[in-house]
């Protein structure tokens, strides 16, 4: 076994910046009238080695998506590429992708998999009693072999049957398959609004496992008819467009990756950990990196794709930035910001203008988010309280351009159905939480929230723990109404009255929050007043989202309960999930299955 590397004894900002190739795809064209019917990719997951750490530390076996990319050399040959985070699709609006993805993980997982979760489960052990789980490593081999993943495009308008459903995960060459399992050729459609997707690992009760080991990526969607998309664009051109991927990681001396191996209540979950928080910050696969830039204004699309932690970001020398789009697409206005949160799971699309800074300067991007969100202790300023470097070099200065004032029209919803008053409450054990739950049921639980297609229902999540957690919806972009604060205590107390004491199996009687408000219901920040898919619901509080199950740019009049207005059936195939997006949570029975009905 090898030893933790300590963070400290790893030089900062000695790596370049690794800006993700894109995916080279295969272009079917109609015959007759030469317009494009789709890019076709095929996309191999395999495990290899990577440069994660400065080039004088051993190299880290991770897990990557590989493909055909665009010889960086040349310019023009075509070569098999893998890294973590992948090549990045680059999607255009009404040009439909099929995604070929292939399985070639043919080692047993290098992380500890606690069979005593709902997983994943390729060999059929069931929940297997902890007593019976060896210590890490080697723990069960036939819970850590052969290795399940299903992939999951991130606030992608898709049928179900191409969501990565937790449980259509597939082993190598398929020989084991999830209950819901259909395909492996995935299609997606590419109709909603351009933005910042990303695409990552969904196994059930192992994400948290397969996104640490590296199967993640971006999706990015642009539409050709968008001025803001188009060549003649207001903002950065894709040279000075860099995706950004944020995630903490340990490490062994080895170069490995550290991941705890022993539970909080080892006693029930032998390995299963409530929130994996690293004390080292990786930017796009390698660690505290260095980006060099010219005096001028660029795009960053910002991904936090950790599996717990929060960053609030800040430039050392405080100079503010401009955020024009969320997860979903373009914010109506842009906004001015000095610092952005992020939770996991969320996408922040800014503008960086470095024109008047001086050459030479160092600027570094910080990070102030307690972990655990909000109430943890203070990243350490010297690890990760730092997540990279800007330098900026000797350039002629190009001034940014002026924004629209105006970036996208962002619908108002009104609800037109159900209002789901659903609670986020974690399970005490000895040494902290046993397992989180979405309205006190576990995963396995009859699947409770059914929306009709077409309609727009009011969700809101009561917060009963002390955690800010990221609640993700597959399938819609919504927008969040207000938070307000509530009477959490007594509200708890009440619906355990109703209910029961969680987990519960069943479903619950809805206790209404009304009663139990204080104070005044809040407007989102401005910079979450856009479509989004991932919304932070705070301790305390009541967080109301607006969810349409229609496609995002749907006219009001049209989308009505009982009428399906996207290209395809959402009401067939294995359903949806909504979830916490703190991996750990997720895992262990904070999801939900959701389905569209007529
Ligand atoms: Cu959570």
């Amino acid at each position: 076994m090898s030893n933790p590397l300590d963070p400290n004894l790893i030089p900062r900002f000695v790596n370049q910046l690794v800006i993700p190739p894109v995916f080279y795809p295969k272009t079917i064209y109609n015959p007759t009238t030469c317009e494009i019917i789709s890019h076709n990719y095929t996309i191999t997951m395999t495990k290899f080695l990577q440069q994660i750490l400065p080039s004088e530390f051993p190299r880290t076996t991770v897990w990557g998506y590989g493909g055909a990319v665009i010889d960086p050399s040349d310019g023009k040959s075509i070569i098999k590429f893998r890294n973590s985070p992948a090549a990045t699709f680059e999607a255009t609006r009404g040009i439909p992708i099929n995604v070929q993805w292939i399985n070639n993980i043919f080692s047993p997982h290098s992380l500890p998999v606690d069979p005593t979760l709902h997983w994943a489960d390729p060999n059929n052990l069931g929940m297997v009693i902890p007593d019976l789980v060896p210590p890490f490593p080697p723990g069960l081999p036939d819970a850590q072999y052969p290795v399940p993943v299903v992939p999951h495009l991130h606030g992608g308008e898709d049928h179900s049957i191409f969501d990565g459903h937790p449980d259509a995960w597939f082993t190598a060459n398929e020989e084991k398959t999830g209950p819901e399992f259909v395909t492996t050729l995935y299609h997606y459609p590419n109709n909603q609004l351009p933005t910042t997707l990303w695409y990552h690992d969904h196994a059930l009760g192992i994400t948290r496992l397969n996104v640490l080991m590296g199967l993640a990526g971006f999706y990015l969607l642009r539409d050709p008819k968008n001025p803001l998309d188009s060549n003649e664009s207001v903002l950065p051109s894709k040279e000075y467009e860099i995706p950004i991927v944020i995630q903490d990681r340990s490490f062994n001396t080895d170069g490995s990756f550290n991941f705890p191996n022993v539970g909080n209540n080892p006693d029930v979950h032998p390995y299963w950990v409530p929130e994996f928080l690293g004390d080292t910050i990786m930017v796009n696969g390698s660690v505290w990196p260095n980006l060099n830039v010219k005096r001028r204004q660029y795009r960053f699309r910002l991904l936090n794709g950790s599996n717990a932690r929060f960053y609030n970001l800040e430039f050392s020398n405080k100079m503010s930035f401009i955020q024009i789009g969320t997860d979903g697409g373009y914010l109506a206005k842009p906004v001015e910001l000095s610092s952005l949160l992020l939770a996991p799971g969320e996408r922040a699309d800014i503008l960086v203008d470095f024109s008047s800074i001086d050459i030479g300067t160092e600027l570094i991007l910080n990070n102030s988010a307690n972990a655990p969100f909000p109430n943890g202790n203070l990243p350490d300023p010297l690890t990760t309280g730092q997540i990279m470097k800007f330098t900026v070099l000797a350039s002629c200065i190009t001034r940014p351009t002026n924004l629209p004032e105006t970036l996208n029209k962002i619908p108002k919803l009104s609800a037109n159905s159900k209002t789901r008053t659903l609670v986020l409450l974690e399970v005490a054990g000895e040494n902290g939480p046993l397992e989180a739950l979405l309205d006190g049921q576990k995963w396995s639980a009859p699947i409770s929230e059914l929306p009709i297609v077409g309609s727009t229902e009011k969700w809101e999540l009561v917060n009963l723990t002390m955690d800010t957690h990221p609640i993700h919806l597959h399938l819609v972009q919504f927008l969040i109404s207000t938070r307000q604060t509530f009477r959490a205590m007594d509200y708890m107390d009440d619906w355990i009255k109703i209910n029961g004491e969680p987990p519960l199996n069943h479903p619950t009687e809805v206790l209404p929050v009304n009663d139990y408000l204080e104070g005044d219901p809040l407007p989102p920040d401005p910079n979450e007043a856009g479509w989004k898919d991932t919304i932070r619901a705070n301790p305390g509080e009541v967080t109301t989202i607006l969810v349409r199950f229609a496609p995002q740019e749907s006219d009001k009049d049209l989308a009505v309960p009982g009428v399906n207005l996207y290209p395809f059936n959402p009401t067939s195939g294995p359903g949806y999930v909504w979830h916490c997006h703190i991996l750990d949570h997720e895992d262990n029975e904070m999801m939900r299955p959701y389905k569209v009905v007529n």
